[in-house]
C-alpha cells in the first residue's frame, strides 16, 4: 500500500536581530560629534516553501531543528548590520503546515495549505535589529548615549503533513474496477476483489506513458450519499479536490446488480457537485470499463453520447484485457500537461500567506494585557511590549528611561492604572521586574520613536 500521508515536526527558530551600536562621530579637532551608531540586522526567517522537486518529507524525518541566520550588530560611523539569511525549508507541493501550542504540543491553527510549485510560508521570524542611538535623538537629548539590543528570536514547533497530490483521480461507484485500472497504469499494486470497497485508502500509483509522466490515485467508491457522508468515499473527495483531473470511472456491465450504467455516472456527477460546485467544472473524462464483456456495444455508444454531451472525452477499454489501455493512459497524460500549464499560468505562487502571518503578526504585537498576579504585582502580557523590554540595556539608564517612557506612550501605564496599580506596586514583563513610579512621572516627547522598524 502506498503511502498516504507523511507527517512530521519540527522546531523552527529565526535569527536573533543584531544589536544597535551606540556610537558618537570622532573627528579631528572635535570634541564630540553627534551620535552614528548603526542599527543592528534583522534575523533571518525561517521559510517553507513547496517544491516540484520534492517527494516526500524524509528531509525532516531524522533532523528536527532548525534555525535562521542572526543579524549582526550595528557598528559606528552609521553602519547598519547585515541581515541574518532566510533559511527555506523546502517541502512538497501538498504540504499542510500548522503551528502547535507551546505548552500541550496539540495543533493550533493550520498556517498554510502549500499546494503550489514555490508557494511559501514564514513559519518563524527573525528578530527585529535594535537601533542605533541615532534614532534617539529629541531637542533634548543630542547625545542619546543609548542603543536598543536586538530581538531575540523566539522558537516553536510546526507540524508538516504532505497530503495527497495526484494530477488524477479515479472516481466512480464501487466494483467499476478503479484498482484495476490504476494497476494496468501504473506499478502500483491495489487489492482487487469482487466485493464493494475493497479500497480503503488512496492508492497511488505513477504512470508512464509516451513521453508524459503523471500521478494518478485509486480512490475508495463513492456511492449516492456520499457527499452527505454515506459509504467511505466522504472523507476522500476531499482529497479529489486537490487533483486536477477526474477519471470518471463507469462498470459498463452494470455489475452483479445489474445497474444501469448512465444512470450510475449521472449519480457520480451529482455527488460531485454536491459535494463541492466546483467539482462539476472540474476537468473530467470518462472511462467505460469492462468493455471485454460481450454484448456491451450499444451501451458503450449510449454512455458514449451522454459523455460528450456533458464535453467530457469518452474511452471505453477493458482493465482485464488491457484493450483501450495505451490510448487512455496517452491521453491523460496529455490533458494532465495541459492542466499543469494553464494551473502553472494562473497561479503565481502568491505571497498571500506570509501577507496573512505578517497582518497576524502584527495585531499580535499591538495587543498587551495586564494580569494582576498578586496584591500589587501586575504582569504586562503581550509581544510588542515584552519585545521593547528584551531589546532594552538595562545597564544603561538612558535607555531605561526611553523604555519607561516608551510604555506610556503606547498605553500600558494608562492600563495599569485603569487595573488598578499605584506608585510603588511591582510591574513585571517577560523575565524582568520595575517598580511602577506612576504615570505622571515623565512629560511624553512627542517625537519619541516608537517601534518604526516595521513600517
Ligand atoms: N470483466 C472485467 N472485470 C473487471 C475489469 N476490471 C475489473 N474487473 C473486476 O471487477 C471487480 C472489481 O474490481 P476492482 O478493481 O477491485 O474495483 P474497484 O473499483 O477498485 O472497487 P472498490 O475498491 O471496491 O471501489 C474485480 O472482480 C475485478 O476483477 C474488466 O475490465 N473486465
Ligand atoms: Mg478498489
Amino acid at each position: 500500500m502506498s503511502q498516504f500521508t507523511d507527517i512530521c515536526r519540527i522546531n523552527v527558530k529565526g535569527g536573533d536581530g543584531g544589536a544597535g551600536c551606540m556610537s558618537f562621530r570622532r573627528e579631528a579637532y572635535v570634541p564630540k560629534g553627534g551620535p552614528d551608531g548603526g542599527d543592528g540586522g534583522r534575523g533571518g526567517n525561517v521559510v517553507i516553501q513547496a517544491s516540484s522537486q520534492l517527494s516526500s518529507l524524509i528531509d525532516y524525518r531524522f533532523k528536527h531543528h532548525f534555525r535562521a541566520e542572526r543579524g549582526t550588530h550595528g557598528q559606528g560611523s552609521r553602519r547598519d548590520g547585515k541581515s541574518g539569511e532566510d533559511l527555506i525549508l523546502k517541502v512538497p507541493m501538498g504540504t499542510v503546515v500548522r503551528e502547535l501550542d507551546p505548552d500541550t504540543q496539540e495543533v493550533a491553527y493550520e498556517i498554510a495549505d502549500l499546494t503550489h510549485d514555490g508557494e511559501r510560508v514564514i513559519v518563524a521570524p527573525g528578530g527585529t535589529g535594535g537601533r542605533g542611538n541615532t534614532h534617539f535623538v529629541t531637542p533634548t537629548r543630542r547625545a542619546p548615549a543609548f542603543a536598543e539590543k536586538g530581538e531575540p528570536a523566539e522558537e516553536h514547533w510546526i507540524e508538516l503533513e504532505m497530503k495527497l497530490m495526484a494530477d488524477a483521480a479515479l472516481v466512480g461507484m464501487p466494483s467499476v474496477g478503479k484498482s484495476s485500472l490504476i494497476a494496468r497504469m501504473s506499478a502500483a499494486r491495489p487489492k482487487i476483489a469482487d466485493y464493494p470497497f475493497t479500497t480503503l485508502v488512496p492508492n497511488l500509483g505513477m504512470v508512464r506513458a509516451g513521453d508524459y509522466s503523471y500521478v494518478v490515485a485509486d480512490v475508495p467508491g463513492l456511492i449516492e450519499g456520499a457527499s452527505s457522508g454515506r459509504g467511505l468515499g466522504h472523507q476522500f473527495l476531499r482529497h479529489i479536490e486537490r487533483t486536477a483531473l477526474i477519471m470518471h470511472v463507469v462498470d459498463i456491465t452494470g455489475g452483479f446488480e445489474g445497474r444501469d450504467p448512465i444512470e450510475d455516472y449521472r449519480i457520480i456527477n451529482q455527488e460531485l457537485a454536491a459535494y463541492a460546485s466546483e467539482l462539476a467544472d472540474r476537468p473530467q473524462i470518462v472511462v467505460a470499463n469492462k468493455c471485454d464483456v460481450s454484448g456491451m456495444t450499444e451501451r458503450v455508444a449510449a454512455l458514449k453520447e451522454v459523455a460528450i454531451a456533458d464535453g467530457h472525452e469518452f474511452f471505453a477499454v477493458s482493465a482485464l484485457t488491457g484493450a483501450g489501455m495505451q490510448t487512455l493512459m496517452l491521453a491523460c497524460g496529455k490533458r494532465v500537461a495541459e492542466l499543469r500549464r494553464e494551473l502553472a499560468e494562473d497561479q503565481e505562487p502568491s505571497d498571500l500567506y506570509d501577507e496573512q502571518w505578517e497582518r497576524r503578526r502584527r495585531e499580535r504585537d499591538r495587543a498587551f494585557t495586564v494580569v494582576c498576579e498578586s496584591t500589587g504585582i501586575w504582569r504586562v502580557i503581550g509581544r510588542g511590549v515584552e519585545r521593547l523590554c528584551v531589546k532594552t540595556d538595562w545597564e544603561n539608564e538612558e535607555a531605561v528611561i526611553y523604555f519607561q517612557r516608551a510604555l506610556g506612550k503606547i498605553g500600558v501605564d494608562a492600563a495599569l492604572e485603569e487595573a488598578g496599580c499605584v506608585a510603588g506596586d511591582e510591574v513585571r514583563i517577560a523575565g524582568y521586574s520595575f517598580a511602577y513610579e506612576g504615570a505622571e512621572e515623565y512629560g511624553y516627547e512627542e517625537d519619541l520613536p516608537i517601534e518604526d522598524e516595521e513600517a
